[in-house]
């Protein structure tokens, strides 16, 4: 058992758990290499370990000598680690029951199993990474999405960093400036041009911050995903629209109305977005108990919708039954969906548009799977507001962001307002603060210890 330091060091399993070609264990702190000393065992005795080098050998208990696992094991000199401190990656074969002997073997020896996030973590806090990297480290883990992968990519490269860095800049420039007033209060000359700074902080802080939370906003519907609800009579054809979006066939189409009992929810991406879909059971009166369970259901999604796809048969018009199921829509955004195009002469999407005054409508034909990629874009448009948005564009901050993006938006209003009211320079520089602080929330600068550990225990163990 080797002494502790005053920092522990710590060690986990840092690949998923279930069998894998290999699995890796981290450790990390001022024991990293004493540990791996006393448990590994070079092929080639003579070889001794270089930093940053894969080493083939053994692990083996130093106190039973019996052999754990054959691995590759790499010792690494800090500070140019993940954490900066000494870290140490063995290479193990991907059995779980390896990777927890071996784990075993280290606590034993005197490392200390890491909290999730922990390495991340003392990245973070050693300076080797600011929040918001540290931040995109978990967001990359959990991209499920190019565009979510895109995103965090951009992120972990430091571009919100930069971009936060670059508006707090702005504000000490106007700090100085203001510093400057405070020292002198009895100048003849005015320290302080109003006019000028008020433009500084508009074109300078402001508006850059106005983008950022435009961006954050695009971004959850990337990060989150967005949910769509196909409703409509029975038989209109909502699970051959379900069908058709997917591109495959996945529920039951029937020419039985009543078919779908109970709600279909699938994943699905539209230009790079998650949709979750759902197909729901047809909605009419006179439904036998089976599908008036099915019926509620539906309606409980309705609730969750973000969008509702209302679905229309081009062969029918609008019927009553239609015109009632409108008038109990929720108040939520919907596309109406004109279906069975393909089988009407002549169709002409004007008589529907015309009852349904100024509402979106799409024509399709789900069987045929006409005009789907129609129906895609508009919906895109609806949910993003009709604005083309590359979520690889850059920066794009997650909701912790938003909120004290929001927050030095508020308090960089009341700098504008104070130095157009002409209140003491005192004052002015209290809001000033105000807002810098809430910038350095997201970078990690001024972050409490709390929210940093809410932050951190996101992570999954081992990273
Ligand atoms: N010609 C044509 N037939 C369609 C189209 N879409 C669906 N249908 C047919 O309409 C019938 C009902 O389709 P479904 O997709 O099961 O309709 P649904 O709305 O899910 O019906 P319920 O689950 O019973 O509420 C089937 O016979 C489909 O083949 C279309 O675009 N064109
Ligand atoms: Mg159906």
């Amino acid at each position: 058992m080797i002494d502790h330091p005053q920092e522990p060091t710590i060690a986990a399993i840092a690949t998923p758990p279930g069998p894998g070609g290999i699995g890796v264990i981290r450790i990390s702190g001022s024991l990293a290499r004493p540990l791996l000393v006393s448990i590994f065992h070079p092929k080639n005795k003579n070889k001794k370990l270089r930093s940053h080098q894969l080493t083939y050998g053994f692990i083996r208990d130093p106190q039973t000598g019996s052999m754990l696992d054959e691995v590759l094991a790499v010792y690494m000199q800090g500070p140019k680690t993940y954490t900066r401190e000494d870290v140490v990656e063995i290479h193990c074969h991907g059995s779980y029951l390896v990777l927890k002997g071996v784990l075993a073997l280290l606590l034993k020896e005197g490392a200390q199993l890491a909290a999730p996030g922990e390495f991340t973590k003392r990245a973070f806090l050693n300076g080797r990474i600011d929040l918001t990297r540290a931040e995109a480290v978990m967001e990359l883990l959990e991209a499920n999405t190019p565009a979510r992968v895109d995103m965090a990519r951009n992120q972990l490269g430091g571009g919100l960093h930069a971009t936060i860095m670059a508006i707090r800049n702005q504000l000490m420039v106007c700090r100085g400036i203001i510093e400057v007033a405070i020292d002198f209060p009895d100048e003849d000359v005015e320290i302080i041009n109003p006019q000028a700074m008020s433009v500084q902080i508009n074109e300078n802080v402001l508006a850059p911050l106005a983008t950022l939370i435009n961006d954050a906003d695009k971004g959850r519907i990337y990060r989150d995903g967005i949910s769509v609800v196909i409703l409509g009579r029975p038989n209109v054809g909502k699970s051959s629209l379900l069908n058709s979006l997917l591109r495959e066939e996945r529920a039951i189409v029937t020419p039985v109305p009543g078919t779908t009992r109970d709600t279909i929810e699938e994943m699905l991406t539209i230009h790079g977005m998650p949709v979750r879909i759902v197909d729901t059971a047809g909605i009419r009166d006179q439904a036998e108990a089976v599908e008036e369970i099915g019926i509620e259901r539906a309606r409980a999604k309705l609730g969750e919708a973000d969008l509702v796809l209302f679905l229309l048969d081009a062969t029918c018009g609008i019927t009553p039954d239609d015109e009632k199921l409108r008038k109990a829509l929720p108040a939520k955004p919907v596309l109406y969906v004109v279906n069975k195009i393909d089988i009407v002469e002549d169709y002409k999407v004007d008589v529907f548009q015309e009852k349904l005054a100024g509402q979106p409508v799409v024509s399709i034909s789900a069987k045929k799977g006409d005009y789907i990629d129609t129906l895609e874009q508009a919906v895109y448009d609806l949910v993003c507001g009709g604005e083309e948005w590359d979520p690889g564009h850059g920066v794009v901050p997650n909701v912790r962001h938003r909120a004290a993006l929001e927050k030095a938006r508020e308090a960089g209003c009341r700098v504008l307002d104070g130095i157009a009211e002409g209140l003491p320079a005192d004052l002015v520089a209290i809001e000033l603060q105000a807002t810098l602080d809430h910038l350095g929330d997201i970078i990690g600068e001024t972050t409490t210890e709390d929210v940093l550990d809410m932050i951190f225990q996101q992570f999954c163990l081992g990273k």
